[in-house]
C-alpha cells in the first residue's frame, strides 16, 4: 500500500445519516465525534473565559456582580477540566488514531468504546443543564463545607461529573486491552510508538484514579442531600478528608492530561526534525514513571491545610522526584532535534511553544512544590499562571499540535500552511499575554477566584485581558482555517509528513476497516526510508517508489 493508491469507501462515505454517526463502532467516527464534542466545549469554556477577563478589566463591576463571576469562573473551570481537557487527547486522536498506528482494526471494546461516547454526552448534558438550574459557584474543585450548602445547583453538576468519570475510566479500560491484545505481527512493546506508551500508561491513571473521584463526589451528594456528615465539620465530618479525597484524583488527573501531550510531542518532534526520535525507551519508561509518581504528590495541594510538617516536607520531595521523568523527556526532545533538518509546518510552530511554555510552566511548578515559597503562593495567580502554563500552554498547544499533525489523516485534506502558522503565532503571542502578567501580579499577593482588586493591579489585568483577546482572534482564524479546509482544501496524501508510524501507511482518509491485512511494524522512528514524491504531494517509501 503506497501513497498514491486512491481508495473508493473511506470511513467517512461508508455509510450516511445521523445514526450511521451517533450508533457506530467504528473508533474513527467515534473519535471525530468526541473532537467535535470536545472542540465544542473548549469554545464554551472559553467564552466563560472571556466573560471573566472582561470583567476583571477594571477593579469592581465592569459586566456582572460578585455572585455572577463566582459562576462564571467555576463554569470555566469545570468545562474546561471535565468536559475539554480531560478527555481531550486520548478520547479523540487517541480513539483514532490508536488501532491504526497499532495496525489493528479497531479497539478491543468497540460498543464499551461507543458507551463511552454516550455516557460522555450524558455528562455533557447534566452539565448544561446544571448550568441553566443555577450555575455552581463552589470553583471547580467543590470544596466542602460551601459546596455542602450553596444553594446553586452542585448535585447536578457533580453527577455530570461523576457520569464523565464513567466514560473516562471505559477509554482507559479499552485503550489497555487493546494495547495488550491487538499488535499485529512484528509490533513488540520496544516498536510501539511513544504517543501509544503516553496513551498506556495514561490509561492506567484512568482506571486507577478516577474511581476515587466518583466515590468522593458520591460522598458529596449523600452529604448535601441526606444530610449524613461526611465533611462537613457542623454534622461531625471532616472538611480535609474531601481534599485528600479530591486531589488524590485530582492530581493524578493533571497527568491524565500531560502524558497524552507529551506522546504527541515525542511524534511531531522526530517527524519535523527528520530525525530518529533520540532515547526512545528512556521517553517511553518515564511516561511509565510519572504514571506512578503521580499517585504519591497529592498533599502538595494541602501544604496550608493544617496538615503536619513532616507530611508536607513528605509530600514536597516526592513532588519534586516528578521533575526526573519530565526532563527525561525534555532533554531527548531537545537531543532529537539538535542537528535535524527542522521544518516549521504548523504542527511543530505547537511543538516549539510547547517545550518553552511547558518548560515555565514546569519550572513554576518548582516554587509550588517548594514549602517556604507555596505558603506566599498559595492561591495567588501565580497558581493561577502556573496551571494555565501547564494545562493550556502544554496540553492545549499539544492539542492543537496533533490536530494540525493529524487533520489530513481525518478528514483527507490540507489545511492553508500560511493561516495555521498565523494562528500558531496568535496563540503564543496571546497566550503569554494573557498569562504572564499574572505570575508577577501572583507574586506581589493578587489573590485567585476575587471579584474585586487594588488599582495597583490594573495594569497586569489589562494586559492580560488585551490577551485573551488576543487568543479569541486566535481561535476564529484557527477554526476558520480548518473548517475551510474541509470543503477547499487541497486533497490530502496518505502521509504529508514523512512519518514511518502505521497509520500513515493506509490511504487519508482512512478505509472503513484499516488494513486489509494486518500491516508489517517496524521501526516506528526510522524516516530515512521515506522521500518526498512530488506529484503526489507527500512521502512514499524509497522501495515502492524506486519499483514504480
Ligand atoms: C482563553 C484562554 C483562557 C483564559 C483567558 C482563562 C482565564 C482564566 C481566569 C481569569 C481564571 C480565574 C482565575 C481566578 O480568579 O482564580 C481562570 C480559571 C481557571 N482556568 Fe482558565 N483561562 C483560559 C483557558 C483555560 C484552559 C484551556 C483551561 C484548561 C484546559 C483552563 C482551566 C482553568 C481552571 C481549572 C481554572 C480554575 C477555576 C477555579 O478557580 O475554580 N483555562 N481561567
Ligand atoms: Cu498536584
Amino acid at each position: 500500500m503506497n501513497g498514491s493508491t486512491a481508495v473508493a469507501d473511506n470511513y467517512l462515505s461508508h455509510g450516511r445519516g445521523f445514526r450511521s454517526w451517533f450508533f457506530t463502532l467504528d473508533h474513527k467516527r467515534i473519535g471525530v465525534m468526541y473532537l467535535a464534542s470536545i472542540f465544542f466545549f473548549l469554545i464554551l469554556g472559553g467564552f466563560f473565559a472571556m466573560l471573566i477577563r472582561t470583567e476583571l478589566l477594571t477593579p469592581g463591576r465592569t459586566i456582572m456582580d460578585a455572585d455572577t463571576y463566582n459562576q462564571v469562573f467555576t463554569l470555566h473551570g469545570a468545562v474546561m477540566i471535565f468536559l475539554f481537557i480531560i478527555p481531550g487527547i486520548p478520547a479523540a486522536f487517541g480513539n483514532f488514531v490508536l488501532p491504526v498506528m497499532l495496525g489493528a482494526k479497531d479497539v478491543a471494546f468497540p460498543r464499551l468504546n461507543l458507551l463511552s461516547y454516550h455516557l460522555y454526552v450524558v455528562g455533557a448534558i447534566f452539565s448544561v443543564v446544571s448550568i441553566l438550574l443555577g450555575a455552581v459557584d463552589t470553583g471547580w474543585t467543590f470544596y466542602t463545607p460551601y459546596s455542602t450548602t450553596t444553594h446553586t445547583s452542585v448535585v447536578s453538576m457533580t453527577l455530570g461529573a461523576f457520569i464523565l468519570g464513567f466514560s473516562s475510566i471505559f477509554t482507559g479500560i479499552n485503550f489497555i486491552v487493546t494495547i495488550h491484545r491487538m499488535r499485529p505481527p512484528g509490533m513488540s512493546w520496544n516498536r510501539l510508538p511513544l504517543f501509544l506508551w503516553a496513551l498506556y500508561s495514561t490509561a492506567i491513571i484512568q482506571v486507577l484514579a478516577t474511581p476515587v473521584l466518583g466515590i468522593t463526589l458520591l460522598l458529596l451528594i449523600v452529604e448535601r442531600l441526606l444530610g449524613i456528615g461526611i465533611f462537613d465539620p457542623a454534622l461531625g465530618g471532616d472538611p480535609v478528608l474531601y481534599q485528600h479525597f479530591f486531589w488524590f484524583y485530582s492530581h493524578p488527573a493533571v497527568y491524565i492530561m500531560i502524558l497524552p501531550a507529551m506522546g504527541v510531542m515525542s511524534e511531531l518532534i522526530s517527524v519535523f526534525s527528520r530525525k530518529h526520535i533520540f532515547g526512545y525507551k528512556a521517553i517511553a519508561y518515564s511516561s511509565v514513571a510519572i504514571a506512578v509518581l503521580s499517585f504519591l504528590v497529592w498533599g502538595h495541594h494541602m501544604f496550608t491545610s493544617g496538615q503536619s510538617d513532616l507530611g508536607n516536607m513528605i509530600f514536597s520531595a516526592l513532588t519534586f522526584s516528578v521533575a526526573i521523568p519530565s526532563a527525561i523527556k525534555v532533554f531527548n526532545w531537545l537531543a532529537t532535534m539538535y542537528k535535524g533538518s527542522i521544518r516549521l509546518d504548523t504542527p511543530m510552530l505547537y511543538a516549539l511553544s510547547f517545550l518553552l511554555l511547558f518548560g515555565i510552566g514546569g519550572l513554576t511548578g518548582l516554587f509550588l512544590g517548594a514549602l517556604a515559597t507555596d505558603v506566599h503562593l498559595h492561591d495567588t495567580y501565580f497558581v493561577v499562571a502556573h496551571f494555565h502554563y501547564t494545562m493550556m500552554g502544554g496540553v492545549l498547544i499539544a492539542f492543537l499540535g496533533a490536530m494540525h499533525y493529524w487533520w489530513p489523516k481525518m478528514f483527507g485534506r490540507m489545511y492553508s500552511e500560511k493561516a495555521g502558522r498565523l494562528a500558531a503565532f496568535l496563540v503564543f503571542v496571546g497566550f503569554n499575554l494573557t498569562f504572564f502578567s499574572q505570575f508577577v501580579m501572583g507574586s506581589q499577593g493578587m489573590p485567585r477566584r476575587y471579584y474585586n482588586y487594588l488599582d495597583r493591579f490594573q495594569p497586569y489585568h489589562v494586559l492580560s485581558t488585551i490577551g485573551a483577546y488576543v487568543l479569541a482572534v486566535a481561535f476564529v482564524v484557527l477554526a476558520g482555517n480548518l473548517i475551510h479546509s474541509l470543503f477547499r482544501g487541497r486533497k490530502a496524501p496518505a502521509n504529508p509528513w514523512g512519518s514511518a508510524t502505521l497509520e500513515w501507511m493506509c490511504a487519508s482518509p482512512p478505509p472503513h476497516d484499516n488494513f486489509a491485512e494486518p500491516p508489517e511494524a517496524g521501526d516506528p522512528y526510522d524516516l530515512e526510508h521515506l522521500v518526498y514524491d512530488e506529484s503526489i504531494g507527500g512521502y512514499v517509501p524509497r522501495t515502492a517508489r524506486e519499483g514504480a
